[in-house]
């Protein structure tokens, strides 16, 4: 057995390679073996169709959220007000591209080609965070973004780097020291607004009050409406529950919010000594409901574009998949000719 540091090589094998008959009870007794040793599991091993289905489900739907999110921020680049804040905004967003990249890499892992789940994506098969079908309304937005969707994310994604399937925890090390620039730099630009004119301090503010709900809804249904969590935890894909994610993210923004000089909307916020963390008002899970139903206010607005970017980009597939070939071509190689 491999250290969760080191692809492993001595797990049975997977279906269709040689001792593929082997006894399954034999093949799952040394998966629940491994993950309760905290090893990694690697593409080549057996395991449980449920936890490789899982594991494409929510990394799919990772992978679209960060090719979705670059949405709502793109959105503002040719309107950033200087050429340091659009030389910041532009990087973030091709980080984003970046992780959608590692993570469809991730779920190819698994054997389910990119294509197959961008088709899935286009036609409302799978879904990305609730969090994208909001609009972008002012130049705060984007600081909001950063500092409170970014805050969310690696709150809920730093325990992804220890999950028990190698790909994805090796893909969400490098994502996650990103997101951290992506949580800085909208803390520092909203700063500068909040610090700014009346004017800027109140479009800070109005940009934290759209964007904080929004933001606690990412980490999912709360625990005893989560359908997946309790197999996932068991499995150690998920390593905290909603509710517990969202309790750690509350607590670290509340003083962040008054370092800011900006206000959370939500009167119920307070400090609860006994519990030794904060208390918060009720999420309208309505709300969160209609927005995973397609009725948030930009749903059609994300798919259409991302459907048009999809059927612009196909020559540049093309190209790549040509200059592949050819390239296999001359160097004598085969396959790889995806673009
Ligand atoms: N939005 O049983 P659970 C980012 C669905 S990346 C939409 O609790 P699970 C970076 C869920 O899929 C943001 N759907 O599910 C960035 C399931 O439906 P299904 C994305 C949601 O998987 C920043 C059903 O509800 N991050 O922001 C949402 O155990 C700035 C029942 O839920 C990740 O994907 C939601 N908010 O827990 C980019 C992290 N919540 O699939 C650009 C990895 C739940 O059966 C700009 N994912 N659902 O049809 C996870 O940690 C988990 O999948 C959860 C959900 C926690 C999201």
């Amino acid at each position: 057995m491999a250290t969760a540091a080191a692809p492993r090589t001595d797990r049975t094998p997977a279906d269709g390679a040689p001792g593929a008959t082997a006894d399954t009870a034999a093949h799952q007794h040394a998966f629940d073996t491994a993950v309760a040793a905290e090893e990694r599991i690697e593409p080549r091993d057996w395991m449980p169709d449920a936890y490789r289905a899982t594991l494409v489900r929510q990394i799919a739907q990772h992978a679209h959220s960060e090719i979705i999110g670059m949405q709502p921020e793109a959105n503002w680049i040719t309107r950033a007000p200087s050429l340091r804040r659009k030389a910041i905004l532009m990087a973030k967003v091709q980080d984003e591209a970046g992780h959608g990249l590692y993570l469809y890499s991730a779920a190819e892992t698994l054997g389910t080609s990119r294509e197959e789940l961008l088709d899935k994506l286009h036609s409302g098969r799978q879904k990305y965070s609730s969090i994208f079908n909001y609009p972008t309304l002012t130049w705060a937005d984007v600081g909001a973004i950063g500092w409170l969707v970014d805050g969310a994310a690696i709150t809920n994604q730093v325990p992804l780097c220890r999950c028990s399937y190698g790909p994805y925890a090796r893909a969400m090390v490098r994502i996650c020291k990103e997101e951290s620039f992506h949580q800085r730099q909208g803390y520092e630009l909203l700063l500068a607004l909040s610090k700014g004119t009346p004017e800027q301090h109140a479009m800070a503010q109005d940009a934290v009050d759209r964007w904080w709900w929004p933001s606690l809804m990412m980490f999912g249904p709360p625990d005893d409406s989560s359908q997946h969590s309790a197999q996932s935890m068991e499995w150690k894909i998920k390593r905290h529950s909603n509710d517990e994610l969202r309790q750690r993210f509350v607590d670290i923004a509340v003083p962040q919010a008054e370092s800011l000089g900006l206000t959370l909307p939500d009167p119920d916020l307070k400090w609860n000594e006994e519990r030794g963390h904060h208390d918060f008002g009720a999420i309208d899970w309505t709300e969160f409901k209609e927005v995973l139903k397609g009725n948030g206010p930009c749903n059609e607005q994300r798919i259409t574009q991302r459907r048009r970017a999809h059927d612009e980009g196909a020559w540049v597939r093309e190209a790549a998949a040509a200059h592949a070939a050819k390239h296999a071509g001359s160097t004598g190689r085969t396959g790889a000719t995806r673009a």
